[in-house]
């Protein structure tokens, strides 16, 4: 009997004449994909998870899902754990930037290659992982900033702005800051007077914006700028109990552009969302399976995405799909 492709591709790179199955046996064989989510901390995420479960599904990937509750050492176990288990491969949604050389060795020692999947990492070793997929959040901050520039433009006085940060040291965090302050300083009528972060909770959100209306007072603040809807719906509510009116009294400009974000437009009370799309499951399942065939991979795979004002809230509402 004549070897098969599959077997003779084994073969030739140097595996043992065991690991030189079939090709029907191969074909059977399910890819295993370890992943560690960041947490559930928003609704942006809960559609990011849904995407990726499901997409693992109809992919027929079977996905080991673990949930790192924002926590970077439980992020760093489990993806100890999937070395262990000798996954296929491992993707994770890095909670922050930094501190991941050695578990990312540990990967490649093992010859399991990672995929990033929305969040970024800092390392100078780019070996270290395949592919990033996922927003470029420093462009998401400059749409943010020249919404705001523009609204603005006619205005004379002092445009007192309070931050609601994401994550500290999370990628969305520090782009999204940048990327907005990199616009509005080529106008110093635009101040950050507060900036602080929400952890991208509602329920931080809320809090912290308690916090800048009580320091800066009812007249103190024009223009409330948040890195995702969550933190800005919860600032909504903590606006409206101090006695404003949100959209009206303070502008109010947020990112990720989900449900509760055209809810709130349509309801007046945020002024625009920037895009931030969650939906990165099906392209990484194409990824996996490309990487489990020995396919090249681009090393950056951005993910395209608008912008929505509240005029057009109530239009696009029936097309969103998270
Ligand atoms: O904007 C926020 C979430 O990393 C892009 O994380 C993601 C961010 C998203 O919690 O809502």
């Amino acid at each position: 009997m004549r070897p098969s492709r599959r077997q003779l591709v084994a073969l030739a790179a140097g595996l043992p004449l065991a690991m030189a199955l079939p090709s029907a046996a191969w074909a059977q064989k399910k890819i295993v994909l370890g992943f560690s989510q960041v947490g559930a901390e928003s609704e942006w995420r809960t559609a990011n998870t849904e995407s990726i479960k499901s997409a693992a599904k109809d992919a027929g990937i079977e996905l080991k899902f673990s949930d790192a509750q924002q926590k970077q050492e439980n992020q760093i176990k489990a993806i100890r754990a999937f070395i262990a288990q000798k996954v296929d491969v491992i993707a994770f949604s890095p909670v922050v930037e930094t501190g991941w050389d050695n578990v990312l060795r540990e990967a490649k020692a093992a010859k399991i290659p990672v995929v990033l999947t929305d969040r970024a990492v800092n390392t100078k070793d780019t070996s270290l992982y395949v592919t990033f997929m996922g927003s470029d959040f420093v462009e998401e901050g400059r749409k943010a900033g020249r919404w705001l520039v523009d609204k603005m433009k006619d205005q004379k006085g002092e445009v007192r702005i309070v931050e609601l940060q994401g994550t500290v040291g999370s990628a969305p965090a520090i782009d999204r800051k940048k990327g907005f302050e990199e616009i509005i300083k080529a106008d110093p009528k635009f101040k950050i007077v507060r900036s602080q972060t929400g952890d991208f909770t509602r329920a931080k959100g809320k809090e912290v914006m308690e916090a800048f209306l009580k320091a800066e007072g009812k007249n103190g603040i024009n223009v409330l700028y948040a890195h995702n809807d969550d933190m800005a719906i919860g600032a909504i509510q903590a606006i409206e109990e101090a006695g404003l009116k949100p959209a009206k009294d303070i502008t109010i400009i947020s990112i990720d552009a989900v449900k509760g974000a055209f809810e709130a437009m349509m309801a007046g009370k945020l002024n625009v969302s920037v895009e931030c799309s969650p939906l990165l499951g099906p392209q990484l399942m194409t990824a996996v399976k490309d990487i489990v065939a020995g396919k090249p991979v681009a090393k950056r795979i951005v993910t395209e995405e608008g912008i929505f004002p509240m005029e057009t809230a109530a239009a696009e509402f029936p097309k969103r799909k998270y």
